[in-house]
């Protein structure tokens, strides 16, 4: 008889403990692919953490697409890399198991060579030119390549002007990179420009560049200060440097079969609400990057203003990689966007 009680006992605590571990979302659903009425569950993860303007962009697409499919969508919203690394979660929407992710489009150039045209160190001067030509035919044609790794690109979000951290030196001319070790987006172009202005570069997953630097594994990183100070990087860096070497977009992915198999109607909605959803992202990431310059100062970290003379430097030195790289993106592409650039200043 007690063995009977016992085994009752442990199947029951065992499945007490199930629905207990269920995926919980920060959202607070249950991360289920489908609700318990069918209703159709889309998964969305992203890298950075619940402070940045990515997430509370993403939380906009939420609140907009669950208003207007009236429930019949709900989104499950993943911060921090909880789902994975951009290479990782992209690669879950192109196998069904995640329906969004917001990569960088570095990363994503693994899946579509031509998105490196945006890894070209120093190709936009400044947001009203990225704005203009991400708008254009040529950023707006390469959304549509994705479709053939079964990806839906919906809108292109901003990450932002790139600038360089390091715990080694303040960073004001192309001599200080010399051996600076320095963690880079998984993306050949960013490595081979990195190397080109002297510094020794490792391509690592986003989900593992704190602990990285924390024990010194890398000197330093470059990304936008919003990233800089909502991901403490201040914590574990001495010195931030303006150098403003790559304008980074994101690109709001869905899976294809997913999309695919949404009503027109449906499809309209989640359209709409990716590019709502961006430019509520977009004028927030702007705001928190001029914001955070003088939060990073005040928490320690040395400011460097990189002079006119010494990123003329740094353009020259990456020229040759530019080139380099022309065909791998595709020249037509290339010479499109630069084309483009050059009409939209
Ligand atoms: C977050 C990344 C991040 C990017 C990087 O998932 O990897 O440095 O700038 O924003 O997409």
């Amino acid at each position: 008889m007690k063995k009977v009680f016992a085994l009752v006992l442990s199947v029951l605590l065992i499945g007490f403990l199930a629905a207990c571990s269920g995926g919980q979302s920060a959202s607070g659903t249950d991360g289920e692919d489908e609700s318990a009425s069918g209703e159709k569950v889309i998964k969305a993860g992203i890298g950075l953490n619940q402070d940045h303007p990515q997430y509370k962009g993403l939380l906009k697409f939420k609140e907009i697409v669950e208003e207007k499919t009236d429930g019949s969508i709900t989104v499950d919203t993943y911060h921090s890399g909880q789902l994975g690394d951009d290479r990782s979660m992209t690669e879950a929407l192109q196998l069904g198991t995640q329906e969004v992710v917001i990569p960088s489009t570095a990363p994503l150039a693994n899946f579509v060579p031509e998105f490196s045209v945006f890894d070209i160190p120093f190709l936009f001067p400044n947001e009203q030119v990225a704005d203009e030509v991400l708008a254009g035919d040529t950023a707006q044609g390469l959304l549509t390549k994705l479709e053939e790794q079964n990806l839906v690109g919906l809108a292109y979000w901003e990450n932002g002007f790139r600038d360089l951290t390091n715990s080694e030196r303040a960073v004001a001319s192309i001599d200080d990179f010399d051996g600076l070790k320095i963690r880079t987006m998984e993306n050949d172009l960013h490595l081979d420009a990195f190397k080109a202005l002297g510094a020794n570069p490792t391509p690592m997953a986003f989900t593992e560049l704190f602990t990285a630097l924390q024990q010194g594994t890398v000197d330093g990183q470059e990304n936008p200060y919003a990233t800089i100070y909502l991901e403490k990087f201040y914590e574990v860096q001495d010195h931030v440097s303006n150098t403003h070497h790559i304008y980074s977009p994101f690109v709001f992915l869905m899976s294809k079969s997913f999309f695919d198999g949404l009503s027109e109607e449906e499809q309209q909605i989640v359209k709409d609400a990716a590019l709502e959803a961006g430019e509520h992202q977009r004028k927030l990431n702007r705001e928190a990057n001029e914001e955070y310059v003088q939060s990073l100062q005040d928490e320690g970290m040395t400011y460097t203003e990189i002079s006119d003379e010494n990123r003329q430097e740094m353009v020259d030195a990456v020229q040759p990689v530019i080139e380099e790289y022309k065909e791998d993106i595709g020249a037509e592409t290339v010479d499109a966007i630069f084309e483009e650039v050059e009409q939209a200043q």
